[in-house]
C-alpha cells in the first residue's frame, strides 16, 4: 500500500488574474508562495552560511541535489549526521530534484532502460544505477521534505514519437516512485514533460495528474527553446494542473521570467543564475543588470542596486565591488549572491503582497517601467 505524506500540504490564499499566492506546510515549516528556491547543489548554498540564507535573503526554502550529494560525500557520512538539514545546519525546509536531469545532461555517458538510467559519474567515472526506487531512498535519506520524481527530460529538438515514448515511461517511473515511498514526513511531486507541444503537455499531465502526487512540476522547458514558446507552454500547461497543489517550474529562471510565469499561475521556482551569475559579477537590479566588472564602476559610489537594502547594498560601493571582483577576492562571490538572491526573493515577496492586495497587474508594469529608466 502506497503511503501519503502527513506533514505536508497547501492553501491558495489569494488569487488575481491567475497568479496566486499560497501557503505550503512540510515537516520543517511553512512557505509562502510565490516563491523562489536559491540552489544549494552541493549542500550549499556557494559562498553563504545558513544564517546569511535566513536573516539576510529571507530564504525559505533551498533545493538541493540528489545526484550531487549521493556522489560526494555519499549517503553513509549525511547518513551519520542524521540527514541533510543536520548535516549543513538549515532547519527549514529542503527540495530535493530526484538526479533525472543531472544524468540525463551526462549525455555520452549514459543509457537509459525500463528499469533505470545507467550511468557513470563524472568524478570518478565509477557506473551507477538509478531507478524510480533508489532515488527515492537517496531523497529519503537525505530527508528532503519535498522529493521529486525520477523523470527523463529529453534532450531538444526530439521527435514526437520520442517524446511520447520518453513521457509514457516517465509515467511509469513516476508510479514506481510513489509506490517506493516509506516515509510519511517527505512529500513527492510529480514532473511533467512534454516540450512545447499543447497537444503532449495535456497527454502528460492527464496522466501524471491522476496520481496522488503532492504537487506537481513543470520539466522540461529553459532548455534552450524561444522565451515566448516557454511562456506559452506555462500558459496552456498550468491550467492542466490541479489548483489545489503547488505548482513549480523547474530552472526557472530570469527576474522577468518569475514576474511572467507567476502571472501564469507558477507558485514555485528555482534556477542557479543569481548564485552563479553572482560569482561572475553580474547582479540583477531593479533598473536592469549590473556588470560590476565593468570599466565604468571603478569609482562609482552607489551602492549595486540604490533601491535595494540587502547587506551588500547598505554596506558597499560598486567601487569596492568592482576592486575586490578584478583582484579575485572571494568576498566579491559573497556580496554578490547576497545581493541577488536578496533580490530575488524580495521579487517574489513583493509579487505575493500584489497578488493579495489585487494589484499584481500595476505590479508587473510597474517592474518593467523600472527597468526602463
Ligand atoms: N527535470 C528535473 N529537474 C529539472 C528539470 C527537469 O525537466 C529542469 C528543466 N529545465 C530543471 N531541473 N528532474
Ligand atoms: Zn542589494
Amino acid at each position: 500500500m502506497a503511503i501519503k505524506c502527513e506533514t505536508f500540504s497547501f492553501e491558495v490564499q489569494a488569487q488575481d488574474g491567475t497568479a496566486r499566492a499560497g501557503r505550503i506546510e512540510t515537516a520543517h515549516g511553512s512557505i509562502e508562495t510565490p516563491i523562489f528556491m536559491p540552489v544549494g547543489t552541493q549542500g550549499t548554498v556557494k559562498s553563504l552560511t545558513p544564517e546569511d540564507l535566513r536573516d539576510e535573503i529571507e530564504a525559505q526554502i533551498i533545493l538541493g541535489n540528489t545526484y550531487h550529494l549521493y556522489l560526494r560525500p555519499g549517503l553513509d557520512v549525511i547518513k551519520k549526521h542524521g540527514g541533510l538539514h543536520q548535516f549543513m545546519n538549515w532547519n527549514h525546509p529542503i527540495l530535493t530534484d530526484s538526479g533525472g536531469y543531472q544524468v540525463f545532461s551526462l549525455k555520452d555517458l549514459r543509457k537509459i532502460k525500463e528499469e533505470g538510467v545507467l550511468f557513470q559519474d563524472h568524478i570518478g567515472g565509477a557506473k551507477h544505477l538509478f531507478t524510480p526506487e533508489k532515488v527515492i531512498e537517496i531523497q529519503e535519506t537525505l530527508g528532503s521534505d519535498i522529493m521529486m520524481a525520477f523523470d527523463e527530460c529529453p534532450e531538444l529538438p526530439c521527435t514526437e514519437d520520442y517524446m511520447q515514448k520518453s513521457m509514457a515511461r516517465t509515467t511509469r517511473w513516476a508510479k514506481r516512485c510513489l509506490e517506493a515511498r516509506t516515509r510519511p514526513d517527505c512529500a513527492l511531486f510529480g514532473i511533467i514533460q512534454g516540450g512545447t507541444s499543447e497537444k503532449l503537455r495535456k497527454l502528460h499531465a492527464d496522466e501524471l495528474c491522476k496520481l496522488p502526487f503532492d504537487g506537481f512540476a513543470i520539466g522540461g522547458l529553459s532548455v534552450g527553446e524561444a522565451k515566448d514558446k516557454m511562456y506559452e507552454t506555462v500558459e496552456f500547461t498550468t491550467p492542466m494542473m490541479p489548483d489545489d497543489k503547488p505548482k513549480y517550474l523547474m530552472g526557472v529562471g530570469k527576474p522577468d521570467d518569475l514576474i511572467e510565469c507567476i502571472a501564469r499561475g507558477v507558485d514555485m521556482f528555482d534556477c542557479v543564475l543569481p548564485s552563479r551569475n553572482a560569482r561572475n559579477g553580474q547582479c540583477f537590479t531593479h533598473s536592469g543588470v549590473v556588470n560590476i566588472r565593468n570599466a565604468e564602476y571603478a569609482e562609482d559610489m552607489a551602492p549595486i542596486d540604490p533601491d535595494c537594502d540587502c547587506y551588500t547594498c547598505k554596506n558597499y560601493t560598486r567601487s569596492y565591488i568592482r576592486h575586490l571582483y578584478k583582484a579575485k577576492e572571494i568576498l566579491s562571490a559573497r556580496l554578490c549572491t547576497l545581493h541577488n538572491l536578496h533580490y530575488f526573493l524580495t521579487l517574489v515577496g513583493q509579487a505575493r503582497e500584489a497578488i493579495i492586495e489585487g494589484r499584481f497587474e500595476q505590479f508587473r508594469l510597474d517592474y518593467y517601467a523600472a527597468k526602463e529608466d
